[in-house]
């Protein structure tokens, strides 16, 4: 299949280089190998001659590798290169991982589920991480970066045509890792600009509640999955372990903003506690209009 990114043909050609080699080695080791079992059989040759050294042999097998990986090197570098590169024009999009969703924030602040990109012009990627190691793949794009919770990863791609790219994680990070999915959808740069002056303005709490993640854990239909359901959450009385202590408190604002903030200070009970932290991943604005929503859940 062939890539869609600028520099795929760069990775493809390093792996079939490599590959292709090791196809050629793999094969003339093992006709030598076999023809020197027949030619040396022991029911032919039944006292083995004492050989030492060859100037010759040694040369030749310590110079034909080097060149060789030499080679390798060489295509594995131009191809790193390139990618390593990011072009100054490049659209900037943060890119949050965290479990198990990923979401994309652009330089005018619209936020989305899925990497939208305008086809044939560059996009730089800031990778962040709020919780463990994920890693942004897109077999399409041959690119692979890792998201690292604490620190900043970089990346970017161009695409080549029009389409819908699926986006991995590579890095096993818990339950539901094989359905941290989501997709890269490149349209024509005309499209692209409107799709974002589209996405300009207020999010619907259901957006924003897919955004950043959290229907990976929560519903909003009573359904229990990995953390409570919202459903009939606003002023109820919850037990919460806080610390070893379990106590029972009324979810309130109050509550609701410091669970979103730092999930791990109140945990409910018969819940494991798994939720990364939301602090500087979303804005009070934003906790509000969630708060509001939550309160119509009755
Ligand atoms: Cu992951």
């Amino acid at each position: 299949m062939s890539g869609a990114s600028s520099y795929s043909g760069l990775v493809d050609q390093t792996f079939w280089l490599i590959l292709g080699s090791s196809v050629i080695m793999l094969l003339g080791i093992t006709a030598v190998l076999i023809y020197f079992v027949v030619k040396y059989r022991r029911s032919t040759n039944p006292n083995p001659a004492q050989i030492e050294g060859s100037k010759r042999l040694e040369i030749l097998w310590t110079v034909l590798p080097t060149i060789l990986v030499m080679v390798m090197f060489y295509y594995g570098w131009a191809g790193f290169k390139v990618m390593r590169d990011i072009p100054d024009d490049a659209m900037e999009v943060i890119v949050n991982a965290r479990m198990w969703s990923w979401s994309f924030e652009y330089p005018n602040g619209v936020q989305s589920a899925e990497l939208y990109v305008p086809t044939g012009e560059p996009v730089s990627l800031k990778l962040r991480s709020s919780d463990v190691i994920h890693s942004f793949f897109v077999p399409d794009f041959r690119l692979k970066e890792d998201c690292m919770p604490g620190r900043e990863n970089h990346a970017w791609f161009e695409t080549t045509r029009d389409g819908e790219f699926t986006i991995f994680c590579a890095e096993y990070c818990g339950e539901k890792h094989s359905q941290m999915l989501s997709k890269v959808v490149s349209v024509p740069p005309v499209e692209f600009a409107d799709w974002l002056e589209d996405n300009t303005g207020p999010i619907s709490p259901e957006k924003l509640l897919s955004i950043k993640g959290c229907v990976a854990c929560h519903t909003a239909d009573g359904t229990r999955l990995i953390g409570p359901s919202y459903k009939g959450m606003y002023g109820r009385k919850e037990l919460v372990k806080t610390g070893e202590e379990v106590r029972e408190i009324v979810v309130d604002e109050e509550y609701i903003r410091r669970s979103i903030l730092d999930p791990m200070a109140d945990i409910v009970e018969g819940y494991a506690g798994v939720m990364p932290p939301m602090e500087g991943q979303i804005t009070d604005e934003e906790i509000d209009v969630l708060i509001e929503y939550f309160k119509t859940l009755k």
